[in-house]
């Protein structure tokens, strides 16, 4: 494993992150974990919550918000996610932070009308930072094994991804199979999440994962 992540690009304005994928794969988890490794690295971390569907998934990223020890956005549940997202982008640009992180509510890939919020959400985005989302990151769960393909593949007729990130490493054999499915995709894959706490969630090295499996 690479011991140290990837510094953020130097860029004018907040690097700006947004966390995608179907319900329940750990996107709210792993962006708990990304803002405490960028808080690690003296970054200045801002969330917003952009999952606005459930109260509880507002309480969820505010209480990673502390763990992590960085500042968060949040709106009523039941307000609009792409308002959310520019209200976020903007305090980022107005209060100068180095990071910003959005997450967004688990949408089937499925469902059309979820798939063209996702779209506007990053129209909105784009109208302050035209470069922005720097990064759109798609959280697949490794034991869901084969469903990953139909996963990426919806998600990328959304929106234009950048990275992958596999979780729930540490519970399932079927890891492997995941990583070899999502490697016919041009998508890097950027971490993976290895457990449930903070520290677990790993940058990814392409050549050592396959020299680990042929070796
Ligand atoms: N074992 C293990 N569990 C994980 C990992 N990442 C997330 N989880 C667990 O997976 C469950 C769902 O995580 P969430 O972060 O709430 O997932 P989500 O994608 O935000 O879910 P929705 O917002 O409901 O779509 C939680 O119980 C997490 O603790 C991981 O890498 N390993
Ligand atoms: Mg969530």
């Amino acid at each position: 494993m690479k011991e140290s992540y990837d510094a953020i690009p130097e860029i004018n304005g907040p690097y700006v992150i947004m966390v995608v994928g179907v319900n329940g794969v750990g996107k709210t988890t792993t962006i708990g974990k990304i803002a405490a490794q960028y808080r690690q690295q003296g970054k200045k971390v801002l969330m917003g919550a952009g999952d606005t569907f459930r109260a509880a998934a507002i309480e969820q990223l505010v209480e990673w918000s502390r763990r992590a020890d960085c500042d968060i956005v949040q709106k009523d549940p039941g307000s609009d996610p792409s308002a959310v997202m520019y209200e976020t982008v903007q305090k980022g640009i107005d209060e100068d932070y180095d990071v910003v992180i959005c997450d967004t509510a688990g949408r089937l890939h499925t469902k059309k009308n979820l798939m063209e919020e996702l779209k506007k959400m990053v129209r909105v985005i784009r109208k302050l930072i035209p470069d922005a989302p720097h990064e759109i990151l798609l959280v697949l769960d490794a034991t869901t094994g084969q469903n990953a393909i139909f996963q990426t593949r919806e998600f990328m007729e959304a929106t234009d991804l950048t990275g992958l990130i596999i979780t729930k490493l540490d519970g399932t054999s079927k890891g492997g199979v995941v990583i070899g499915i999502v490697n016919e995709f041009d998508i890097p894959v950027r971490y993976i999440g290895v457990g449930e706490q903070v520290e677990d969630l790993r940058p990814f090295d392409a050549q050592q994962f396959t020299e680990s499996i042929f070796a």
